[in-house]
């Protein structure tokens, strides 16, 4: 068996401890059968360097590359977050099409798609995630790369008409097929993109799952990504995850509790979860003083312009709600911009009646999978989610909710803190036998499994 070759836009940290998830996943595919993880340093040098700083642990190298100051706001900050993350977020209108972030998008491609065909042996297999990299492939391709080579997309992908907006669309939609295998999180996305090749570029539909198109045979399959079950609920459990469950305990004085955890994107729907959560307090003053919406939402991209206007928004609305309702004893929204470690969440997650998550539209979202894996069947919480969001294909237990809808949203969270027991467990059960039949060892090993036989005829 060859080596499987990864390519991410950041890698694990060499050395140090897996934070958990993604991951961790992705490590034990590499100690599995050895290989190379292969991704951007982290680091932004003011002129190129040329090649890869190389680490080795146990039987995974590590090959880092570095952007310079100028390829990090073109490529990064500017086409992958500016024009690619909202255009396949359904978000045309906050979408920035520059043309030179696009050059400076496809050179770093080229660049990272070389260096990485240079560390290929005939019998590897490669595998490279997510919209940082959809021309990676191509490159490495045009480098002399003729092996199996699959692409797994962690984002959405929009319909066609959406997808037509970036004025590269065909560009990218042919360097993605570069690929014998691409997954999606849902059968939504894959009908999505399916359609784009079938209905823009004249693609062939081949058996159940193959499209051929510009001379190549391409496979699509949805991959919902899933989340380690037992280890968020071990940490659940732990000592961190009690000790914050009982630091919150301390000041909420058992009240019921809803949480979110985002990391703070337009994406994740958080002005209109807080709006209704303001609703369900205007609708309801017997809930006042009796329930507390903790949201958690770790700012990210604060170099991106819509990002920072989020921020004044949320800033904002949870500071108008607390005005309007708190009283001496009760602060109606915890709203915290800031990162907790992995276990503290658990427990959290574990402490809450409600879990909300609410996005407008996410790839999977595995804060909603985290949340059912840290429940107990004695006393399970509720997950209200999106229609939305990915996860929403598999989690039918949840209530589902259209994020958009105010008050429909308001409703659902007062259905779910005053649902009685017997249903929630219920609907638990079903929620947890879903993130366990698909989880992220599931994903991974029929991700690979796939890749693997891609070579073989299609039936
Ligand atoms: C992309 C796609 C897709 C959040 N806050 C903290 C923290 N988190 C962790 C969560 C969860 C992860 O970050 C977020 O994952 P999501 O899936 O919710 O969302 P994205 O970051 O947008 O990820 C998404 C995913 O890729 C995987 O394919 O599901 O749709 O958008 O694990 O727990 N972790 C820690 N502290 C925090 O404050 N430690």
């Amino acid at each position: 068996m060859g080596r499987l070759i990864i390519a991410s836009n950041r890698t694990a940290t060499p050395g140090a401890d897996r934070a958990g998830g993604l991951a961790v996943a992705l490590s034990d595919a590499l100690a599995e059968r050895g290989g190379v993880w292969f991704g951007w340093s982290g680091d932004i040098l003011e002129r190129e360097t040329r090649g890869v700083r190389l680490f080795v642990e146990d039987n995974t190298d590590f090959a880092l590359a570095d952007l310079t100051t100028q390829e990090y706001e073109g490529y990064y900050l500017g086409f992958a977050n500016r024009a690619l993350w909202p255009v396949f977020h359904y978000r045309v209108d906050l979408a920035h099409f520059d043309e030179q972030d696009f050059a400076t998008y496809e050179d770093v491609n080229r660049r990272f798609g070389r260096l990485l065909a240079q560390l290929t042996r005939p019998d590897d297999i490669v595998w490279i995630h997510d919209y940082h990299f959809l021309l990676m492939g191509q490159e490495m391709r045009q480098s002399g790369w003729d092996g199996p080579m699959g692409f797994f997309l962690h984002i959405p992908f929009p319909p066609p008409e959406v997808f037509s907006a970036l004025p590269q669309h065909q560009r990218l939609a042919r360097g993605l097929c570069a690929h014998d295998l691409i997954g999606f999180q849902t059968a939504r996305d894959t009908a999505n993109f399916r359609r784009y090749l079938v209905d823009i570029c004249a693609g062939e539909p081949v058996g159940e799952d193959c499209v051929r198109v510009f001379d190549r045979m391409v496979r699509l399959r949805a991959f919902p990504i899933g989340t380690d079950p037992d280890d968020i609920a071990a940490l659940a459990a732990g000592t961190e995850g009690a000790q914050a469950a009982a630091r919150l305990e301390r000041v909420s004085a058992s009240r019921a509790l809803v949480i979110g955890v985002d990391r703070m994107d337009y994406s994740k729907g958080l002005p209109q979860r807080m709006a209704a959560f303001g609703r369900l307090l205007d609708d309801h003053a017997e809930l006042h003083g009796k329930v507390s919406f903790l949201q958690i939402a770790p700012p990210s991209r604060e170099a991106v312009d819509a990002y920072q206007a989020l921020r004044v928004e949320l800033d904002g609305l949870a500071g108008k709600i607390n005005g309007d309702y708190a009283d001496l004893d009760w602060v109606p929204i915890r709203y915290l911009a800031r990162n907790y470690p992995r276990g503290a969440l658990s427990g959290l997650y574990r402490l809450a009646q409600v879990g909300l998550v609410t996005p407008l539209h996410d790839g999977m979202n595995l804060v909603a999978k985290e949340f059912v894996a840290a429940q107990t069947l004695e006393d399970p919480g509720v997950l209200v989610l999106s229609e939305l969001a990915g996860a929403a294909e598999q989690m039918q237990g949840a209530i589902l909710v259209n994020p958009h809808d105010i008050a429909g949203t308001a409703d659902a969270i007062h259905r779910a803190l005053s649902m009685p027991v017997e249903e929630r467990r219920e609907r638990w059960a079903v929620l947890d036998a879903a993130i366990r039949a698909e989880d992220l060892s599931w994903w991974r090993l029929s991700f690979l499994k796939a890749l693997e036989t891609v070579r073989e005829p299609v039936a």
